[in-house]
C-alpha cells in the first residue's frame, strides 16, 4: 500500500434533528398542553489512533467525512434519536493540525488515543421545554444545529525508540531484517526502500520499535533523491543507528559519506545532530583481509573517537558481529528509558467535557466587510442564528438577547457600525439598530452548553 504522511482532511459534525411544535390532541382533551419532543444531537466525529494501519493512505481516496445527523423530534413528547459518532481511525503518531490557523491540536501517540474532531451539532428544542407557569402554549421550537465543520491537516510521525539512517544501499534494510522480525524489500540497487518500514526487536522486558526509512543523497535538502520528507519519522527517536557501506575499505571515502548524510540530517533539523547515534560500519564481509579490516577500524576509530561517537563494525548478510549491534541497542534501551508521553509534539488533549470544549473553541470577532457592511464570527451566535426560526416572533426576542449577551451590538458600534448598516450573522442579514426597543424579552435562560 501507499505510503502517506501527510493529508488534509475536512469533517462535518452531523446535524441536530429539529424541535417539534406540537400540542396534545386527546378525544377528551381539547386543548392538551405543548407535547412537541426535542431533535437529536447530530453525532461527532472523531479520530482514534490504532495500531492496526501504518499510514494514512486510506485518506487518500476520501476526504471528507460527515457523521449522521439527529432525528427530528416529533408529537406526543417523542425526542429524536442521537446520531451515530463516526469514528475515524489513523495511525500512531499521527499529529492533528488545525488547517485554518495551522495550529497542533492533538497529538495522537497511543493506541486508543482519541481527539474530537468535530461536534455534532445540538438538537433543536420542542416547544415541550419551554412551557412554564406563565408561558402555558409556547407557539416556537428550535431548529436543529449544523455540526461543527473542520478542515484539518493530519501529518504522521511514526513512534519508533530507533531510526536507520544512511546513504541509499548502505545496508539498512538488511540491518533492520537481521535485528527485528522485519522483512523489509531488500536489493542491490539504491532506493529499494521507498516508504518507511516499521520493525520490533523484542528482548525479556521490552519491545524496541526500530524504523528504517529510504536513503538520504547529498542535495536530499533540495530534493533530490526522495527528498528530506522522511526524516520526520526518525525525529521521535531517542538513538540513530548511522549505516555505513565500508565495503570499499577506503576510510577517506566511508567518511566523505557519513559527513554527507550527517550535512543533510542538520539542514532538516539541527536538533538531529545531537541525538545519541552509533555508526555502523556495515558489510565487513567485502572488506578484503583481516589486516585491512584491522587498518580500517583503527581509522574509524580515530574519527569516531575524535566525537565521542560509538561505532561498531558487522555483516548484516553474514551475521558477522550482529549479536553485538543487538547488544549495544538493548543496552542504549535500557540506559536511556523511553519517556513516558514525552514523545508528544503537544500535550494530549486531557479528556474534555463537551462544555469546556465548546467554549474553547468561542471567539467573538466583527470584520468588516469591502461594501461597508459587516459580518459577525462567532459559532454560538452563528449556530443561534441558524437554529432560531426567525419566523416566530419569540425566536427573534431570544436572538436579540443572545446578541446582547454576548455585547455584539457594542462590538459592531466599536468596529464602526452606523445605524442602518448591513451586518450579517451565518447566512442571516439584518440592518443595524443599536437603539430599537426590542420589546418584552421571555425570561427563560434558553442557552446552555450540554
Ligand atoms: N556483502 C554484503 N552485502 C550486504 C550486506 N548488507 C547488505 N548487503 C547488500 O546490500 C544491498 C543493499 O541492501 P539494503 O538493505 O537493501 O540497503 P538499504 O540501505 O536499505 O538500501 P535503500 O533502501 O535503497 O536505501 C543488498 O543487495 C544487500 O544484500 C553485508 O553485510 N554484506
Ligand atoms: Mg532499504
Amino acid at each position: 500500500m501507499k505510503f502517506v504522511d501527510v493529508i488534509n482532511i475536512s469533517v462535518s459534525g452531523g446535524r441536530g434533528g429539529n424541535g417539534c411544535m406540537s400540542f396534545r390532541r386527546e378525544k377528551f382533551l381539547p386543548n392538551g398542553g405543548p407535547d412537541g419532543g426535542n431533535g437529536g444531537r447530530g453525532g461527532d466525529v472523531v479520530l482514534e489512533a490504532t495500531a492496526n494501519i501504518q499510514t494514512l493512505a486510506d485518506f487518500e481516496h476520501r476526504r471528507r467525512f460527515v457523521s449522521e445527523n439527529g432525528e427530528h423530534g416529533s408529537g406526543n413528547a417523542r425526542n429524536g434519536k442521537s446520531g451515530a459518532r463516526l469514528t475515524l481511525p489513523v495511525p500512531c503518531g499521527t499529529i492533528v493540525y488545525d488547517a485554518v490557523t495551522g495550529e497542533g491540536v492533538a497529538d495522537l501517540v497511543e493506541p486508543g488515543d482519541t481527539y474530537m474532531a468535530s461536534m455534532g451539532g445540538r438538537g433543536g428544542r420542542g416547544n415541550r421545554v419551554f412551557a412554564s407557569s406563565r408561558r402555558r402554549a409556547p407557539r416556537f421550537s428550535e431548529k436543529g444545529e449544523a455540526g461543527e465543520e473542520r478542515r484539518l491537516k493530519l501529518e504522521l510521525k511514526l513512534i519508533a525508540d530507533i531510526g536507520l539512517v544512511g546513504l541509499p544501499n548502505a545496508g539498512k534494510s538488511s540491518i533492520l531484517a537481521a535485528v527485528s522480525g522485519a522483512t523489509p524489500k531488500i536489493a542491490d540497487y539504491p532506493f529499494t526502500t521507498l516508504s518507511p518500514n516499521l520493525g520490533v526487536l523484542r528482548t525479556d522486558v521490552e519491545s524496541i520499535v526500530l524504523a528504517d526509512i529510504p536513503g538520504l543523497i547529498e542535495g536530499a535538502s533540495d530534493d533530490r533523491g526522495l527528498g528530506l520528507a522522511f526524516l520526520r519519522h526518525i525525529e521521535r527517536t531517542r538513538l540513530i543507528l548511522h549505516v555505513l557501506d565500508v565495503s570499499s575499505c577506503d576510510a577517506g571515502a566511508i567518511i566523505g559519506d557519513f559527513e554527507v548524510v550527517r550535512g543533510e540530517m542538520e539542514r532538516y533539523d539541527p536538533g538531529l545532530g545531537s541525538r545519541p547515534c552509533v555508526v555502523i560500519c556495515n558489510k565487513i564481509d567485502q572488506c578484503g583481509g583481516e589486516d585491512e579490516l584491522s587498518r580500517l577500524e583503527a581509522e574509524m576509530s580515530d574519527y569516531f573517537g575524535a566525537r565521542r561517537m560509538e561505532f561498531v563494525s558487522v555483516s548484516a548478510l553474514c551475521g558477522s558481529n550482529m549479536p553485538e549491534l543487538v547488544r549495544r541497542i538493548v543496552a542504549f534501551s535500557a540506559e536511556h528509558p523511553r519517556p513516558k508521553g514525552e514523545v508528544r509534539m503537544f500535550a494530549s488533549l486531557e479528556v474534555q467535557d463537551r462544555a469546556s470544549l465548546v467554549r474553547s473553541r468561542l471567539k467573538v470577532q466583527i470584520v468588516s466587510l469591502p461594501g461597508g457592511g459587516f459580518r459577525v464570527l462567532h459559532p454560538q451566535v452563528e449556530r443561534a442564528a441558524e437554529r432560531y426560526d426567525l419566523s416566530q416572533e419569540e425566536n427573534v426576542a431570544r436572538f436579540t438577547r443572545l446578541l446582547r449577551k454576548h455585547r455584539v451590538e457594542e462590538l459592531l458600534s466599536a468596529a464602526g457600525a452606523v445605524s442602518g448598516a448591513s451586518v450579517s450573522i451565518g447566512r442571516v442579514e439584518f440592518d443595524f439598530h443599536p437603539d430599537e426597543d426590542y420589546g418584552s424579552v421571555i425570561s427563560d435562560d434558553n442557552e446552555r452548553y450540554d
